[in-house]
């Protein structure tokens, strides 16, 4: 999944792509690079990041949708919290609701989500964008993130949302010490036991420089970036929510080369 952000502040491109030109020249170049899905988002949630008005968002994001759909490529995903939002963003041909508030966003989220039957990502955040960093803690992380997501998915099938449309995302670096993003990557297959296909955000993400502290710049995280998307694939991550697809992509490609099972087409390839 290739991440295009029309923002101007989003944490590791923003302002790059909020020209919709722009964002749709980026769109097609992670397609190219071999994107399955886009995620498109007006609206950044990096910590600290203020919450934008529907019709910024939908200025931002609807040309962007509708032109990729024009090149009718992969499917769109839309990165929102607004019921409001996504709902035009289906009808502009989303097909994907990506919610990083695992849709309590709003008060009929969940059943604006049943009603346009498109797929949702639930993702666990604890708190909100300006203050989750504040102060997060947790007695057992994984437990509360599991039994989180596990919660949110029966609101979901509750409010009829088909069981089968339903993806899990733990939030790494939402509302999360460095201690508790790194417990949450060691144990993903806890999280992917629950039985929903898991996506997983690691890309460029801030635990990367906390652990390698020379990588201050977002831009700087491609390595660190790579090694946890590569671990998540391992953990049972169906999805990996990249901004250098080309370079997963190839990652990906390589560790599938390597894996024993794949030793006889690698070996026909005289290299
Ligand atoms: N991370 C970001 C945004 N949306 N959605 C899911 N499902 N999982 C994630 O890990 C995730 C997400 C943050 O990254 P980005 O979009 O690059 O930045 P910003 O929120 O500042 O626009």
């Amino acid at each position: 999944m290739g991440v295009v952000n029309v923002t101007p502040d989003s944490f590791s491109d923003g302002g790059r792509f909020l020209d919709g030109a722009a964002a749709v020249r980026h769109a097609l170049k992670l397609i190219a690079d071999g994107a399955d899905i886009l995620d498109i988002g007006g609206e950044s949630t990096r910590p600290g990041a203020d919450p934008v008005p529907a019709e910024v968002e939908l200025a931002r994001v609807l040309p962007v949708i509708r032109a990729v759909r024009a090149h009718g490529a992969v499917p769109i995903s839309i990165d929102t919290i607004k019921p409001e939002v996504a709902r035009a963003a289906v009808d502009a041909g989303a097909t994907i609701w990506n919610d990083v508030t695992a849709l309590r966003g709003a008060r009929d989220s969940v059943k604006v989500a049943a009603e346009l039957g498109c797929e949702v990502i639930l993702m666990h955040m604890r708190g909100e964008p300006r203050t989750m960093q504040d102060d997060p803690r947790y007695g057992d992380v994984v437990w509360e993130v599991r039994r989180f997501l596990a919660e949110r998915a029966k609101a979901a099938v509750a409010a009829g949302v088909a069981r089968d449309r339903i993806q899990v995302d733990p939030g790494i670096g939402f509302g999360k010490r460095l201690e508790h993003n790194l417990a949450l990557l060691r144990a993903l297959p806890r999280l992917a036991d629950l039985g929903f296909p898991m996506v997983l955000g690691v890309s460029r993400k801030r635990f990367i420089a906390a652990i390698d502290h020379k990588a201050g710049s977002a831009d700087d995280r491609l390595g660190g970036s790579l090694a946890a998307a590569l671990l998540g694939a391992e953990g049972g991550a169906a999805v990996l929510r990249v901004h250098d697809v080309r370079e997963t992509v190839q990652a990906l490609a390589v560790r599938g080369a390597l894996s024993a099972d794949a030793a006889d087409v690698v070996g026909s390839e005289h290299v």
